[in-house]
């Protein structure tokens, strides 16, 4: 939540907010990176069941670790990081695409942030497509990893447990909702083949061991493994328990491996939100080891290479881009692909509360549809899923209105009530009266209750453990805020 704010932001928020990390060393979470442990909350119950390889044209498999609020001189500086880099491609001008955390997480699975600029809850409407969708499409295999997860499917606000560093220390939030990338999706999320592929790291244990990784992953550390709570030298020690000894096993890291390793984020906007980013793992040839990449990217352009890399369809959003979706060197040479662009004045990825769209209360815009004109850099359609309206275009909408006052009507804050704890999705009414206070993630943590907006196919709706929390936090205020206060409060989150 904490973004420790940079000098700029600090001159308009007029006092620096304290700084997140906690005074702690790193202590590793299991015995080893392939062993599970009962640190990781839920256990693996299964192993993942996969489609036959599907063979890409420059690699087989791709494992995105993210990290947290990271400025690129700061990992820069870490040795681990700078051992790490000897090993791979620096991206020297890989960016994100704002702030806070949510939104550059949201934008990683669906190619649009939304006008999203805070880290509450949000639920997005079963016509809006994620890369899921053109994964499936293809047959090629999914999952996220998520550590401390506690069940496969959880939905919950966040996950709040003993302290594994120190039990006496009392409950720690070690997983949130908002590192979860596909977490926000109905499309993903309200359907049980897929919510059960977002797995926990007892799963991960079990599936590395199978030789059953996907042949996309999605891999969020924990909130002090990840650089959240905590500094760079505690993420650089998890780095070195859990990732290096895997680029040695063969389970995880081949000759047809990439593995992309950024933040989500910068910590301050002195550097127009750059991310220290390395491409490693075998499809890396030696010869490139230690070189860098000084072209532009962004998160989606982690998006538009995987869909070059299987000629997969696009989603017609940030991920068609010509601007912010170049395909990586490395892929594209090996690929033919031709339509990089060199952008020599980078947009400013810094700023977000003023971006209308269907996840800003305060300059509320209904969703819209893909553009089915765009071509994306795997050659193939541009997806519309089920029940899209294709007369929202940018623009066909009205003018942003102002939805963020309480009972406005703001429809997307709600938890719709995917509820997997036993094990199956079951929809829960959470509009429901209930002494329970158990909420649609199986436990008391899912921040919102209110109208569902979608529910899934398939499933069976229920009653009785609708969630009594309060709906999402609305922050900014209305739409008369000025620019400066719109841009701090984004960053005081
Ligand atoms: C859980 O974490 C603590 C702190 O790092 C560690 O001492 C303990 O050995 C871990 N448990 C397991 C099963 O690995
Ligand atoms: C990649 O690994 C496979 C299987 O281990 C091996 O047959 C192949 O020669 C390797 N290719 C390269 C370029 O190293
Ligand atoms: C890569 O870029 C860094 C600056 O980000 C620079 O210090 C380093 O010398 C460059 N390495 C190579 C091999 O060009
Ligand atoms: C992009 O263009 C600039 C200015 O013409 C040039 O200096 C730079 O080398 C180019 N970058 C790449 C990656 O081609
Ligand atoms: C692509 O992204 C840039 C930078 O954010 C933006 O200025 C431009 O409007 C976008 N293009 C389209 C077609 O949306
Ligand atoms: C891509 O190809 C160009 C031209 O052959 C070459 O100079 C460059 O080193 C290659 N870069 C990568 C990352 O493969
Ligand atoms: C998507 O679905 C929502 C909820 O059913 C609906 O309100 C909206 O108009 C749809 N948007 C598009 C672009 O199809
Ligand atoms: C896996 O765990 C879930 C929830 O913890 C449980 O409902 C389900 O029955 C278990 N499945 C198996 C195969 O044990
Ligand atoms: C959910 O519960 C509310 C309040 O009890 C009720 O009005 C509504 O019809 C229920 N919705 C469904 C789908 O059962
Ligand atoms: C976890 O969720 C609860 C309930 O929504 C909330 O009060 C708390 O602030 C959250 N903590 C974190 C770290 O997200
Ligand atoms: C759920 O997802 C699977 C895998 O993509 C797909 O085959 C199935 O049709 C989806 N079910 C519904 C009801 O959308
Ligand atoms: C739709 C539904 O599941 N309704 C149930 C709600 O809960 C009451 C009391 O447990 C049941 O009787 C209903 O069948």
């Amino acid at each position: 939540m904490l973004f420790p704010a940079a000098v700029s932001v600090a001159l308009v928020l007029g006092a620096a907010p304290a700084f997140a990390a906690i005074a702690q060393s790193f202590s590793p979470p299991a015995s080893s990176p392939t062993s599970q442990s009962s640190n990781y909350t839920g256990a693996s119950n299964n192993t993942l069941t996969n489609s036959p390889l599907v063979p890409g044209k420059a690699f087989d498999r791709f494992i995105q670790i993210w990290l947290e609020n990271t400025d690129f001189a700061t990992a820069a500086s870490s040795p681990v990081f700078q051992t790490l880099a000897k090993q791979g491609i620096t991206l020297t001008q890989y960016y994100a695409l704002t702030h806070p955390s949510e939104p550059n997480y949201c934008a990683a699975a669906g190619g649009d942030f939304f006008g999203m600029h805070d880290d509450n809850f949000y639920s997005i409407p079963k016509n809006i497509s994620t890369i899921v969708d053109l994964l499936d499409a293809k047959d090629v295999s999914w999952a996220t990893y998520q550590e401390n997860l506690p069940f496969d499917g959880y939905t919950g606000f966040n996950y709040t447990q003993t302290n594994y560093f120190n039990a006496s220390a009392g409950q720690y939030a070690y997983y949130v909702r908002k590192h979860n990338p596909v977490m926000f999706y109905n499309s993903v999320m309200g359907n049980e083949t897929r919510g059960l592929r977002v797995r926990n790291f007892n799963d991960f244990a079990n599936d590395l061991n199978a030789n059953k990784i996907p042949q996309w992953s999605f891999i969020t550390p924990n909130m002090v493994n990840d650089a959240h709570d905590t500094t760079i030298d505690f993420a650089a020690d998890w780095l070195q328990f859990w990732l290096m000894p895997l680029l040695g096993n063969k389970n995880f890291n081949t000759n047809r491996t990439l593995i992309l390793l950024t933040f989500d984020e910068s910590e301050t906007a002195r550097e127009g939100n750059r991310l220290f980013t390395l491409l490693l793992g075998g499809s890396v040839p030696t010869k490139l080891h230690g070189t860098n990449d000084t072209l532009y990217y962004t998160h989606y352009s982690a998006l538009s290479t995987v869909e070059n890399n299987w000629g997969l369809g696009s989603l017609g959003r940030g991920d068609t881009n010509a601007t912010l979706s170049n395909v990586f060197t490395l892929v594209a040479n090996a690929t033919g692909y031709t339509k990089n662009v060199n952008v020599t004045n980078p947009p400013q990825n810094n700023d977000s509360g003023m971006i209308p769209g269907p996840l800003n209360p305060a300059f509320f815009q209904s969703f819209t549809a893909p553009n089915t004109s765009a071509t994306g850099a795997g050659g193939g359609p541009v997806f519309v899923g089920p029940g899209v309206d294709m007369s929202f275009t940018k623009s066909s909408l009205p003018a942003p209105v102002d939805l963020s006052a309480p009972g406005a009507g703001f429809p997307f804050g709600n938890d719709p009530g995917f509820d997997y704890s036993s094990g199956k999705l079951v929809i829960v009414n959470t509009t429901s009266s209930s002494s329970s206070s158990t909420a649609a993630g199986g436990s008391s943590t899912a921040a919102a209750g209110g109208t569902s907006t979608d529910t899934a196919a398939g499933s069976t709706a229920t009653n009785g453990t609708g969630s009594t929390g309060s709906a999402a936090t609305n922050v900014v205020s209305g739409p008369a805020l000025t620019f400066a206060a719109v841009l701090a409060l984004a960053f005081a989150l």
